[in-house]
Order: C-alpha cells, then structure tokens, then sequence
C-alpha cells in the first residue's frame, strides 16, 4: 500500500498492463451466442417493405419540391450547421457510440456485428486508441473508404462533414461490408472522450464535430465502465451539446461483468449522482448495464440479467429502426420549419430596407443601421407575431450579422416576387409541406402493415426468465 501511495503512476501502469493482460487472456475464453441478436433485430425476416420505399421517395420529392427552393433563394446554407443533403434523406438510422476512452465502444460494435477476431473487427485496447471517428456502413465487398471521399461523394449524409477541414477528414474513416445489420443502421465509433485534455490538440474542431453527430444521431449509446467513472469537463460539455437530444440518450453502464453486483449498484449510484445535474430533463435516461463484447460471460456473474438487459437494449434499437421514416419526417419537417422563418427573417428585413431606403440615403448605411440593431425596426418579433413560430426556433441577431456580412441585400428578391403560375409561391408550398404534407405522410405509415412473421425457423434464443423484459420505451 505505501508502496501505491509513493508510487500512485507505477500503479496505473501496472493496473494496465494487468487490465490488458486479462483482456489478452479472455479473447481466448468462449464467445457468447448470438443468435438472440440477429432474433431480436428480425435481421433474417424484415426487408423493406414497398410502402416503405414509396413514402421515403414521396418525402426526397417534397423536400426538392417545396423545400430546396426556398433554401436556395435566401441561401440557408450559408447561415446554419443544420442543412440537409439528399444523401440525408434516403441515409439510415445512425447510431452513435460516446463516452469515455476504452469504455467498450468498438468491443461493442464488434460484438453486434459479430466481426470478432475477423479482417473487419475495429481495434481494441485498454490504452486510449481510437482517435478516429468510425463510421460502419454497408457495402456490396468489405472496404475502408478514406474521409475525404466519404465528404467528396454528395450522395453520402457524410458531405457535409467537408467544412470541418482536413484535419479531421484524416480522422474520418468508413468501413463498408455486407452485413444485415448495416443494411438498416450505420453505426458510427467516436474518440473518446480525454478529460483533461485541450481541445486544439486534436488538431479539428471537436465540439463542433461532435454536435454535427449528436444532431443527426437516432440513438446515441452513452457508455461508461463502472471501474472508472470519470465525470469531468468533457463529458460535461458532451451533455451541454445533448440538450433537446434527450429521448435519443441511452445510458450503458458497460463491462458490468467487472463488478460483484452489490458494487454495480453502487456505482449505478454514483452515476446518477454525478450525473444529474447535467441531465436537463424530466424524464431520466434509460439506463442499459450489461456487458457488450464477445466473451462468455464469467461464470460468478449475474448472466441472466445482463442477457435481459442486452436483449431490452436490442428491442430499443429495433424500435428505432422500425420508427425510422416517422423520425426522418419529423427531421424534414423541423428543417422545413427553420427553412421558412429564415425566408421570413431575410424577408422582413429587405422588406425593412425598401421601407427607409429614401432618395439620398447611402443604401450600405441604411441596411447596415438594420442588421445592427433588428430590434429597432421590430424584425425578430414581426416574424414571431406570425403563426407556427416559436421562440425557440428563431435564429439570434448576431448569426444574421455574419449572414448579411457575406450577402448584401442585393442578393435576394422579397417573398412575394417568388411565385410562379406554374408552381405557386414559395412560401405558401413551404407552409402547405410543415402544416399539412408532411403530417399527412406521417399518418399514412401508422397505417401500415406489421412485418410478415419469420419464415425460417431461427436459432433457439439463448435462455431467458420466464417474463419478457420490459421496455418503456418500445411503443406496443
Ligand atoms: N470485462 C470486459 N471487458 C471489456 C468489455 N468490453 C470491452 N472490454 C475491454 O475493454 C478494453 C477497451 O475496449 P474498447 O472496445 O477498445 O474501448 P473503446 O475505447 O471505448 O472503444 C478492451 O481491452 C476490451 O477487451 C466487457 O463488456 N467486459
Ligand atoms: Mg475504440
């Protein structure tokens, strides 16, 4: 013990190397059945169904018709991270693994993916490694594909990913193969996450990259090894950029395996306790423990509840799949919403230019006067008098400064000047998408059928209690 106390470093680079020794040791001890995943994710059954594709083509047709438009005529793009690409539309459900370094996350892919100890497998380790964001998608043939052509191909969701600059496209990485699993959801593998250390040492914008991911993720696995909970900064900034996000959280208290059960529920705890005052939200997050990788369980630990755990944890994941179109809808419909006060703002303030542009003004100073202080000439609250626009969802002044910066006025007509015999005008087809198209679409899939059930007999599931677990987050 004094010898710890004197020497605190040896002992964490002895505790490593034992860490890693064991790690060693169990890739050598029997691997888990798995057959419940493939089971509880219908991986053999389900195929996407006919009404499946027509919807989601119905959905790419009203964002070209009636969204890209209005986008293209006050330059959305230019003012907001949040643009949407085609290859965002038709793009699967992401899942995106967070947490601390060496917490499991690649472990864990590996394991859904069943790529254990094959070419394919992601590294893992017990020293920090990953410094790269991984993204697992399906293929035709097993391939790496280099960030940079990943944000090169526009027919990828990943394009946009080109602005955050070299620097982290070398740190972009996607792995094709064909997988069943990937046919339904990419999953993307993050750094961890280093207390303590700067972020300009990694060389990109990493808040900024990490929000692009958070925005864009239908399920986000949160996952923390209960022999090493550190809750600093980092993490906390993590929960800060969460925020709205918190029905996508899932919490995995992972290697659960590691602990006698009477500390896993201390550490279970400690975890709230530490946690809570980062979480903004009424409900907390589902909390998922269990161990994800693919060795056999040890024989003196709680199997049966981490197999019910992980099986819960699988059904939430096919919920998320099944729900897919509703969410991609629901994504749409927001961007459409920020769409149109954006037309509505650039709108108003031309509107407002026109308006004190008098014969011997100087055109910049008038509009400059504006951008400075909207508050003035009642830009922001004119367009939340309007209906259907909430505070909320309203851009700040200073983004329009930078907006108008790069855009003169000159560069856009008023709203009423687009609109065409043909076509209508576009701010009457944006409005007619948000209040009536997209939550008609939304409606028609309630009414859809359930998958046929499973014609192949699959493998008997591994055994379970004679309740099925249950999961208040599954829609029954
Ligand atoms: N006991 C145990 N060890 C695990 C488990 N999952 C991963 N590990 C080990 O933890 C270390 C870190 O895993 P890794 O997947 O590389 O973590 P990442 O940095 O979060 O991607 C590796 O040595 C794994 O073998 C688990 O469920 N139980
Ligand atoms: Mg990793």
């Amino acid at each position: 013990m004094l010898f710890l106390t004197i020497y605190p470093k040896l002992h964490v680079v002895f505790a490593l190397v034992s860490t890693h020794m064991a790690d060693e040791d169990a890739t050598t001890t029997k691997l888990r059945d798995r057959s419940h995943i493939d089971n509880t994710l219908r991986l053999t059954t389900a195929e996407p169904t006919p009404e499946f594709s027509a919807a989601l083509k119905k959905l790419q047709n009203i964002y070209h018709s009636a969204i890209k438009p209005l986008e293209t005529a006050y330059k959305y793009n230019e003012l907001r991270t949040h643009e949407v690409t085609d290859g965002e539309i038709t793009s699967k459900p992401m899942v995106l693994f967070l947490g601390p370094w060496s917490v499991g996350k690649s472990s864990m892919i590996n394991y859904l993916l069943g790529i254990h100890d094959t070419p394919q497998q992601l590294y893992t380790g017990a020293e920090p490694t990953t410094s790269e964001y991984t993204v697992v998608m399906h293929g035709e043939k097993s391939r790496t594909v280099e960030g940079i052509v990943m944000a090169a191909d526009n027919s990828r969701s990943f394009s946009p990913l080109e602005k955050f600059g070299q620097g982290f496209l070398e740190r972009l990485v996607g792995i094709e193969m064909p997988h069943k699993l990937l046919e339904r959801v990419t999953l993307v593998d993050t750094p961890g996450i280093i207390e303590n250390r700067k972020q300009q040492e990694r060389g990109y914008p990493y808040s900024e990259v990490c929000q692009w991911f958070i925005d864009r993720a239908d399920l986000i696995f949160l996952m923390f090894d209960p022999t090493k909970l550190d809750v600093g900064g980092e993490l906390a900034t993590l929960f800060k950029q969460m925020k709205g996000r918190e029905s996508q959280i899932r919490i995995i208290l992972n290697k659960a395996d590691n602990l006698a059960t009477q500390d896993l529920m201390r550490v279970y705890g400690a975890l709230f306790w530490s946690m809570a005052p980062l979480i903004n939200a009424t409900e907390p997050p589902r909390v998922y423990v269990s161990s994800f990788w693919p060795s056999e369980y040890a024989a003196d630990t709680n199997r049966q509840l981490f197999i019910q755990e992980e099986v819960s944890l699988l059904e939430d994941l096919n919920q998320v799949i099944e729900n897919q179109l509703e969410n991609k809808i629901a994504f749409i419909r927001q961007h459409a919403i920020r769409v149109r006060i954006h037309a509505l703002l650039v709108d108003r303030y031309l509107h407002t230019y026109h308006e004190k542009l008098g014969w011997f003004s100087d055109p910049h100073e008038v509009f400059e006067d504006i951008v400075s202080d909207p508050d003035k000439f009642y830009i922001f609250k004119s367009i939340l008098a309007k209906t259907n626009v909430s505070k909320f969802d309203l851009p700040d002044k200073e983004a329009y400064q930078d907006f108008f910066g790069i855009n003169p006025p000159s560069g856009f007509k008023q709203l009423s000047s687009h609109c065409s015999w043909t076509s209508g005008c576009l701010i009457d087809n944006i409005e007619k998408v948000i209040s009536v198209e997209l939550p008609a679409l939304l409606s028609s899939l309630g009414k859809k059928e359930t998958p046929p059930p499973a014609k192949a007999t699959p493998a008997p599931p591994p055994p379970l209690p004679e309740t099925k677990p249950k999961n208040r987050w599954r829609k029954d």
